[in-house]
């Protein structure tokens, strides 16, 4: 018999890598997307594996409709990636946020306890880096104190300890992956790593207006989507369940994520000015390829994410896979495709 998953968010970028990974395990994956005039299959395309995947209809905002997903798929582990998953819209929509990413949870998690499937389901949460906020110390590990800076930080954090006190109270097998940033090619274009490496290649191929961003001295620990959908999957493979951190332990500036996606395009930038004023120029062309737009600065910001990742290391025999320039290159070759066909 099969093992069967039930992920949610699965048109979204970790859910297409995490359903060709456990459909490569030999899963049956099910598929749950929100529903809505049409299905965005895009990424599940990119990786050929649209076919492969049952979908089911599924929102975390409908009680019912969640309880009946689980009594249909009936899954033995349960990933929920689905999440309104942009920081800076948060502030927008707080409540929004606030319901989708916090109580969706809770949602789940009694669905679970309702139908008495807390002994027989494995339950997988993506939680956040996010959540560390405001910089207590780094690196950051499983023991770092929180602090989240945005209502997408404040509304993981009730969903992390919802799970945990599940976990405590009714014997749930929970497990929550305290992601750093992820990315990859199939990354929203609103996240600034792939704003970067999207407008960069099309600039390189079709000219156009500069690139504007917000804070460029922010500093990240970004991986790749593909090592981290590992992670998630082993840490529903261990007896006990558990909190992890997955990061490569590497963190650089928004600036220097720029440096490497334009010197993969073969551009040299030279920078200019400072806060507002900053500026990229390209040195061949003289032309200005990044300008700051104080529309892209947040009302709180996280400035620094740095994590430490030994206890996933030790226990899951979890590493990254993948540097940040293969990713950075990874990213900038398959936008150079994309714009091309434009
Ligand atoms: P994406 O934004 O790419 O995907 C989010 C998914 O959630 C989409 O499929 C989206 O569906 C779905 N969704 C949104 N709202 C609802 C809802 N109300 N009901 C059901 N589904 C919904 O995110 P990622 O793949 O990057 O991230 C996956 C998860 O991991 C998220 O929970 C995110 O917060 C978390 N995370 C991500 C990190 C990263 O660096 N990528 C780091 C740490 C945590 P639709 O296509 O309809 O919009
Ligand atoms: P983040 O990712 O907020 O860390 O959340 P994002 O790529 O949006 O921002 C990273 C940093 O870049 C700065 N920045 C900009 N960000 C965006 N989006 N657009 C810009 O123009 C811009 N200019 C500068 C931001 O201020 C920030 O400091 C991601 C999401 O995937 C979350 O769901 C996840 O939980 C965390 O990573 C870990």
């Amino acid at each position: 018999m099969k093992k069967k998953a039930l992920i949610t968010g699965v048109t979204g970028q970790d859910g297409a890598y995490l359903a060709r990974f456990l459909l490569d395990q030999g899963y049956q994956v099910f598929g749950a997307y929100r529903r809505s005039a049409t299905l965005d299959t895009s990424r599940l395309d990119y990786l050929g594996i649209t076919d492969d995947v049952e979908f089911v209809a599924f929102d975390l905002l409908e009680f019912s409709n969640i309880v009946r997903t689980l009594e249909q798929c009936k899954p033995d582990e349960i990933y929920n990636l689905a999440a309104q998953s942009f920081v800076a819209l948060s502030f927008e929509q707080p409540l929004y946020t606030s319901d989708v990413d916090g109580q969706g949870v809770l949602r789940i998690l009694e669905a679970i306890r309702l139908l008495g499937m807390e002994k027989s389901t494995k339950f997988y949460q993506a939680s956040t880096s996010e959540m560390f906020g405001k910089v207590k110390e780094t690196p950051q590990t499983e023991d770092t104190p929180f602090h989240p800076r945005s209502p997408y930080g404040v509304a993981k954090l009730f969903a992390h300890w919802a799970n945990i006190n599940y976990r405590e109270s009714y014997g749930l097998f929970g497990c929550n992956g305290i992601l750093f940033n992820h990315e990859s090619p199939l990354r929203g274009l609103e996240f600034v790593t792939r704003k970067i490496t999207h407008k960069l290649a099309h600039m390189a191929t079709h000219g156009g207006e500069p690139l504007e961003l917000g804070n460029m001295e922010a500093k990240r620990d970004w991986g790749f989507a593909g090592d981290y959908v590992k992670g998630m999957w082993l840490m529903l493979q261990q007896d006990n369940p558990d909190d992890y951190v997955l990061a490569t332990g590497q963190t650089y500036t928004v600036k220097e994520f720029v440096n490497l996606s334009a010197a993969a395009l073969d551009i040299q930038l030279d920078w200019v000015g400072e806060g507002v004023n900053t500026q990229a120029i390209n040195r061949k062309s003289g032309e200005v390829v990044v300008k700051v737009n104080p529309e892209f600065y947040r009302p709180s910001e996280v400035d620094l994410l740095l994590g430490d990742s030994s206890k996933a290391k030790s226990q899951l025999g979890w590493e990254p896979e993948t540097t940040l320039s293969e990713l950075v290159t990874m990213m900038v070759e398959a936008d150079l495709k994309r714009v091309s066909k434009i």
